[in-house]
């Protein structure tokens, strides 16, 4: 039997989820495991609540929450969530369970007696006012490689350069503007830098999605001793004399929490060592759900702290990374309304409905988004119009013109054995999809079968066929078939909407419960004679317009304020010899073209009137055709100390405003170098 462990990406609990996340990681990873039991695995799905880290510290910080109080409240809410919309862990756990503490301090010790760790005072941003040091991604700054003053703790927005908090020029609190400082403090490093060659082996065998590949290649080209420690008092504390006030980094104990939720999830089952067969057999098939922006810790950093390891973790198989799930055409915002109340949403809706919508747009190769027109028409025309129809008027048929007459069919004509092959055809295909992660072809493909039978039903006409005794055995023959296709349409609609694939499965009375027959056995078999049909029920029913009027209605009164752009707070003030060192000058953009392997990058070249300059700049994104540029004049910082960009040296730098050039109308007359006041 095939062994399958699947996990989902621990959502931070610091907040609700909403339909962004469940289409994200959970129900992609939920439909595949309800497939892959299907299929006959044995199958372990686990996931949990990620509950450390400055994150949630900082978002219990503003509800004036203790975090545990904080993350207990928010753990409950998500399970709930998960709950509603039938996402079927055999096990949600949680960061601050004890045995999570257990396997972080084990993975810990483990990379550390294997000289995989080092301690290294470095210095940090500390804020004197905060009086605690502050992590990355609380800190802004000006980039040291472009200048760009709001560059983020670890990652330039603009030119895509990665650092140390610590690179930034004039760092600040992202929360209160106060100025940072640089603190010796202590950390303990853990050498990425030692899995490079390991790592680039592992990952060149892997065919997932090419630019998850090439975008893990180049992040392990780039890879450097990293802290896996942080100043807080919310995190697990290191085991060690002289870590006092230092917790581990929420990433590096969060992906070790699949390993400590499967073990708990195998204490609970009363085998505390059922765990392993599923983890440490390299005959598992582990696959990975995440959303785009956890790739590098689930394709680069977790496999490293494995390979650290004295045992023989099982790596991750698949890494299926979706993109991102918006709403009504921006991402889902709590704060400003932008987002669906799910206790109303369950009140008028199902999850099968939700389920249904998600997956036939799921986000796996780029950004879809949830519509309230659109979920209306998935359900109305999809759900309602071809599943729920199809099973609706053959079972109807049946019950009132045949009553429990023993459906066994003798011999099938050639409409029917077509038919009989589109079905086995196209059960193929949706197991294909399925095992590719692709969940909106597959429910693309289930529609398709839905359609199938009712176009079927439609040609044989059984209502004709029933008024002559000499055609019965076509009717029974037509019947039997429509009966199978609605035991393989059952089945394959399971991973979806599994709650109208359970009621079809029990209103065609199977001898055997759905999850414990073989699929492929029951897509070969036609056993129509062996159902006990029961009274059909309606599976879904019509979303109305004045229903999905008032969800619009409702979001408009939600008094949405555009998303202010959060204003970066004022940078201290500087004296007017401080402004006269900038050298701005006028120059003519001669030259502009994209850096190869750069989404954010152009390559101008400038003449200031003095001379011609090489000038890198991150507004890539704003001039998809970089030639409308050649030709204009733009202000320019003539005396900026060169730096390498993407390994091309950059001359000075292009003023602009947010990603815009900066030009003054009167520009186009003032002649080239001069110098602007
Ligand atoms: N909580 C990030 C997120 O929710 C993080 C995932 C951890 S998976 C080990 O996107
Ligand atoms: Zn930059």
């Amino acid at each position: 039997m095939k062994r399958t462990l699947i996990t989902s990406a621990l959502p931070y609990a610091n907040g609700p989820l909403h339909f962004g996340h469940i289409a994200g990681a959970f129900l992609p990873a939920d439909a595949y495991s309800r497939f892959r039991r299907l299929m006959g695995d044995d199958v372990l799905y686990v996931c949990g609540s990620d509950e450390y880290g400055i994150a949630v510290a900082l978002s219990a910080q503003m509800a004036k929450r203790d975090p545990k109080d904080h993350v207990d409240i928010f753990h409950a809410i998500n399970q709930d969530l998960f709950k509603k919309i039938g996402i079927k862990f055999d096990h949600y756990s949680r960061t601050t369970s004890p045995i999570h503490t257990e396997t972080v301090l084990e993975f810990f010790q483990e990379l550390n007696k294997n000289g995989h760790i080092e301690p290294k005072v470095t210095e940090q941003l500390y804020s004197v006012e905060d009086d605690k040091f502050l992590a990355d991604r609380y800190v802004l700054g000006t980039c040291p490689k472009c200048g760009y003053e709001n560059a983020r703790g670890d990652e330039c927005p603009k030119c895509a350069a990665s650092f140390e908090s610590t690179d930034l020029k004039n760092p600040r609190s992202k929360l209160t503007g106060s100025p940072l400082s640089k603190k010796e403090t202590k950390h303990w490093f853990l050498r990425f830098d030692k899995f490079k060659g390991e790592l680039m082996e592992w990952i060149s065998k892997k065919d997932w999605k090419p630019n998850v590949v090439a975008f893990a290649k180049h992040y392990i080209e780039d890879l450097h001793p990293r802290a896996i420690t942080r100043d807080s008092n919310w995190g697990i504390p290191l085991p060690l004399k002289d870590s006092e006030g230092k917790v581990f980094y929420v990433w590096f104990d969060a992906p070790i929490g699949y390993i400590s939720a499967s073990k708990e999830w195998a204490q609970i089952s009363g085998d505390s060592k059922a765990w392993e067969k599923y983890w440490l057999d390299q005959k598992t098939n582990y696959v990975q759900f995440i959303g785009k922006d956890n790739i590098p810790f689930h394709a680069i950093f977790f496999p490293a702290m494995v390979m650290g390891q004295d045992k023989p973790y099982k790596q991750v198989d698949e890494l299926p990374a979706n993109e991102f799930y918006n709403f009504e055409g921006k991402k889902f915002n709590k704060s400003t309304g932008w987002t669906i109340d799910l206790e109303r949403f369950f009140t008028n809706f199902s999850a099968d409905q939700i389920r249904y919508a998600i997956a036939a747009n799921a986000p796996e190769t780029s950004d879809s988004e949830f519509s309230w027109r659109d979920f209306q028409n998935k359900v109305n025309s999809d759900l309602v119009g071809k599943y729920g129809n199809f099973a609706n008027r053959v079972l109807t048929f049946i019950q009132n013109r045949l009553g429990d007459e023993e459906l066994k069919a003798d011999d099938y004509d050639e409409v029917d054995q077509t038919f009989l092959a589109d079905i086995e055809r196209l059960s193929v295909d949706i197991e294909k999809a399925y095992n590719s992660f692709k969940l909106r072809h597959a429910s693309q493909l289930v529609m398709q079968l839905a359609t199938l039978g009712n176009v079927y039903f439609d040609q044989k006409k059984p209502w004709v066929l029933v008024k002559e005794l000499e055609t019965k055995p076509q009717l029974i023959a037509t019947l039997a078939c429509c009966l199978h296709c609605l035991k393989v349409l059952a089945m394959v609609s399971s991973p979806i909407i599994p709650t109208a694939a359970l009621e079809i499965w029990g209103m065609l009375g199977l001898p055997k419960a759905l999850d414990k027959i073989n699929f492929r056995d029951e897509v070969e078999v036609i056993n129509s004679e062996q159902m006990k049909l029961k009274k059909p029920k309606i599976l879904f029913s019509k979303v109305e317009d004045s229903v999905i009027q008032n969800e619009l209605d409702l979001l408009e009164k939600a008094n949405i304020e555009p998303i202010k752009e959060k204003l970066e707070p004022l940078k201290e003030l500087i004296a007017f010899d401080d402004f006269q060192k900038l050298d701005l000058r006028v120059g003519k953009i001669l030259e502009a073209v994209k850096v190869p392997k750069s989404k954010k990058l152009l390559k101008l070249k400038i003449d200031i009137g003095l001379e011609e300059r090489t000038i890198v700049s991150g507004i890539a994104s704003n001039f998809p055709d970089p030639s409308v540029l050649e030709g204009q004049k733009a202000i320019i910082v003539a005396n900026l100390k060169p730096a390498k960009l993407m390994g091309i040296e950059s001359q000075g730098m292009l003023l602009s405003a947010g990603d815009t050039i900066l030009e003054l109308p009167k520009l186009e007359s003032s002649s080239l170098g001069a110098t602007v006041r």
